[in-house]
């Protein structure tokens, strides 16, 4: 059993399709542990983005992720964090499989509906930062 983080992006948020991602995820015996909404800061998208600050899309990141609240989730399950990558598709919904919630929702490489953890590692350190 693993645990990971979901990020609902703003692009989600604001197109009223919370409950349709989260029926995705529990679709897929995926288990919602934990789940909350908040508007987010600049100091917590440094944590959770670290490995991207230095990047040229940052800017443009931080202001997208705060256009509206997030909706945050712990999910639970057996291969949670691969599952969970597998179900949100490729970071380009241009580029996921049909049938992945950023083929279906995503608009573009930057609003593409879900955040999901990449590793097991990721996945810790990023649900101690939100929960
Ligand atoms: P991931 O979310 O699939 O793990 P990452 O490469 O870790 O993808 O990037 C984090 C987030 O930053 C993406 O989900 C997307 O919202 C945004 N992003 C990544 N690359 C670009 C880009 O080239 N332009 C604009 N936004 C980007
Ligand atoms: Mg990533």
């Amino acid at each position: 059993m693993e645990n990971t983080l979901v990020l609902i992006k703003p692009d989600a948020v604001q197109k009223n399709i919370i409950g349709k991602i989260i029926k995705m995820y529990e679709e897929n015996h995926l288990k919602i542990e934990n789940m909350y909404m908040r508007t987010l800061d600049q100091d917590i998208l440094a944590r959770h983005y670290e490995e991207h600050i230095n990047r040229d899309f940052y800017s443009s990141l931080v202001a997208f992720m705060q256009e509206s609240p997030v909706v945050v989730l712990n999910i639970s399950g057996e291969d949670a964090v691969s599952k969970v990558r597998g179900i949100n598709g490729a970071t380009n919904p241009n580029k996921s499989r049909p049938g992945t919630i950023r083929y279906i929702y995503g608009e573009s490489v930057q609003r593409n509906t879900v955040h999901g953890s990449a590793t097991i590692e990721d996945a810790k350190r990023e649900l101690s930062i939100w929960f």
